[in-house]
């Protein structure tokens, strides 16, 4: 069996303190059980929510795209988005490129899917609004996302919003799926001092990479599940989340979105908000992996690019919480 671990840190699923995501399908029309759920759990899981075939159109949008770059072994199936080695990501207009894949048309219909922004608006009790910025994830073999709140990041608006995770594609738990603390929503010591934080005033880094050191520290299960096409994860913003190594024995990438959603009518973060979203700073681009720096200055997620778009990769380091 294909190892599942998390930052190099083997976890075992069947161990009393992993489990697996409660689907929520059945209460998807219900708004006042799926708020109380969101409220009970932290997370809201949907299996089968949008339709696979539309979801694997935005995949092979996406994945159009990495293999022009080099990303894609082009002897493989398209689809199957199996690792190459001569990427030519240093070499390309990263910034055009980020927007490029953020922009595609089958991409946006998942995002902005009506039975998607239905859930939102059932928990939200009110017209919702899609951030402007999309996060589509391109995880490679051997990458992973550290643990955090959504929060710190996102609500410099509201704090009424959600984060929705969508696999572009099955996503399972050897290749990288996401996972999340049990409880975590609930964890007073996080809600009084992390929670409130400003990830670029605070300038933090991830809460931690060790799963086994923050379960012991904050308790609850670890949940997560083998995720296929049409899926969805909605969870809060103070829901303690990550991702597992993609560990994939074909060295398939793991594609996936996120994005989030919050009333129209509230003040939103002007990070994420408007024709040109500040970002973390106007010479970062989205660009998740090719590193571990503990995100400090984003740098697990975003990375510095040239005044032609260039990647200025930042000097290695393997830091670690
Ligand atoms: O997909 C990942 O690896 C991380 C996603 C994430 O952190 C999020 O959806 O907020």
């Amino acid at each position: 069996m294909t190892q599942i671990s998390s930052h190099g840190i083997a976890l075992n699923p069947v161990d009393p303190g992993f489990g697996e995501l409660r689907d929520s399908i059945d209460i998807v029309d219900d708004a006042t059980a799926l708020r109380a759920r969101m409220r009970e759990d932290g997370y809201l899981f949907f299996r089968g929510l949008l339709d696979r075939k539309l979801v694997l159109k935005a995949r092979r949008e996406i994945l159009l795209k990495y293999a022009i770059i080099g990303e894609i072994d082009p002897e493989k199936p398209l689809l199957d988005a199996i690792a190459a080695n001569d990427t030519a990501i240093d070499r390309i207009n990263l910034r055009a490129f980020a927007e490029s894949v953020r922009s595609g048309i089958e991409y946006e219909r998942i995002v902005l899917h009506p039975r998607l922004l239905g859930v939102h608006r059932h928990l939200l009790g009110s017209e919702v609004h899609a951030f402007d910025f999309r996060w589509p994830r391109f995880v490679r073999p051997g990458e992973a996302c550290g643990f955090h709140y959504d929060g710190p990041y996102m609500m410099r608006g509201t704090d009424r919003i959600f984060s929705s995770w969508i696999p572009l594609g099955d996503v399972s738990r050897s290749e990288g799926a996401l996972i999340l603390l049990e409880g975590s929503h609930r964890q007073a010591a996080l809600l009084k001092t992390y929670a409130r934080k400003d990830a670029d005033r605070d300038k933090i880094p991830w809460l931690g990479t060790d799963p086994i050191k923050l379960q012991a520290r904050y308790g609850g299960r670890w949940l997560s599940t083998d995720f296929t096409a049409g899926d969805v994860l909605c969870f809060t913003m103070h829901t303690l989340h990550g991702a597992l190594d993609n560990n994939s024995p074909e060295g398939r990438c793991r594609l996936s979105s996120d994005t989030r959603y919050q009333c129209a009518d509230e003040p939103r973060d002007e990070r994420w908000n408007g024709a040109s979203p500040i970002a973390h700073g106007q010479d970062k681009v989205f660009c998740p992996g090719l590193g571990n720096w503990n995100n400090r200055d984003f740098q697990d997620e975003w990375k510095r690019v040239d005044a032609r778009g260039r990647l200025v990769m930042p000097p290695p380091n393997d830091e670690k919480d």
